[in-house]
């Protein structure tokens, strides 16, 4: 009786509360940001038709992309999805104009583990399509992004680039947000950063999407949320964000 007796006094134990993943954190920092300007979120499936994951998006039959060392295919047709863009396609379908949208999501790719690689990673594309849309309507929009995501003194460089989907495409870098561009280790000596991939849409695409080229414009980008999570909180290693040791998730 006397082992048994319980001390009401001790203090109890405290309960470890979980919380938000830095993925998730970003996310829907990068979410907050494009609902400000009016855009939608949309998911869509992970395992997907090659037809919507390529066909629809531009890339020819014989495009490397296409290669089953890259792409996770189920069968000849059905594939785990590359990119978060065959949700756009699907939107586009629909045939309900304008758009303005983003597609985050989980994309896969047949890539070796490292420090900025993983098979499963997560994408957010964004796609906007009206009336009168131009290039100078992608630059004011990614360069608010930028500014929104790394502060207000975050300026962009545009360089160009090629994407099946887009003409002309572009790769976006940021002012590096350690050292406002002066060049530090942090962006290894050249002061930019690059964020993101983005283009006006090909109309090649519009058209295998159902919508009239002469008639509507669009732009599209896509990020990586992974990279932003690393970048924005300073993570030197990507596997730490797929780990979940509760002493590395509990610093942000
Ligand atoms: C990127 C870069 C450039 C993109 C294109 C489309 C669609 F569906 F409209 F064709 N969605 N996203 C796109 C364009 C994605 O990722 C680096």
């Amino acid at each position: 009786m006397k082992a048994e007796v319980i001390d009401v006094t001790l203090p109890a134990k405290k309960a470890k509360i979980g919380h938000r993943h830095p993925n998730t954190i970003a996310l829907e920092e990068v979410e907050r940001i494009f609902i400000g300007m009016g855009y939608e979120v949309v998911e869509g499936p992970e395992v997907e038709y090659a037809d919507y994951n390529f066909t629809k998006l531009n890339i020819p039959e014989n495009h490397p992309a296409r290669d089953e060392q890259d792409t996770f295919f189920i069968n000849d047709s059905i594939l785990l999805r590359s990119q978060t863009s065959p949700v756009q396609a699907r939107e586009m379908e629909k045939g309900k104009l304008p758009i303005r949208m983003i597609a985050p999501g989980r994309v896969f790719r047949s890539d070796e583990v490292d420090a900025t690689h993983s098979p499963s990673f997560h994408q957010i594309e964004g796609l906007v399509i009206d009336k009168n849309v131009t290039f100078a309507d992608l630059k004011g929009t990614l360069q608010e992004f930028a500014k929104e995501l790394f502060g207000p003194e975050t300026k962009t460089k545009f360089r160009p680039h090629h994407f099946p989907f887009t003409e002309p495409s572009a790769e976006v870098d940021v002012s590096c947000f350690k050292c406002g561009g002066k060049g530090c280790r942090f962006c290894k000596g050249s002061g930019w950063i690059e964020i993101l991939g983005c283009g006006m849409v090909h109309p090649n695409v519009l058209r295998m999407c159902g919508i009239d080229p002469d008639e509507y414009t669009g732009f599209a980008f896509g990020v990586g949320l992974e990279r932003i999570a690393l970048l924005k909180y300073e993570i030197d290693d990507m596997r730490l964000l797929y780990e979940n040791d509760s002493r590395f998730l509990k610093q942000f």
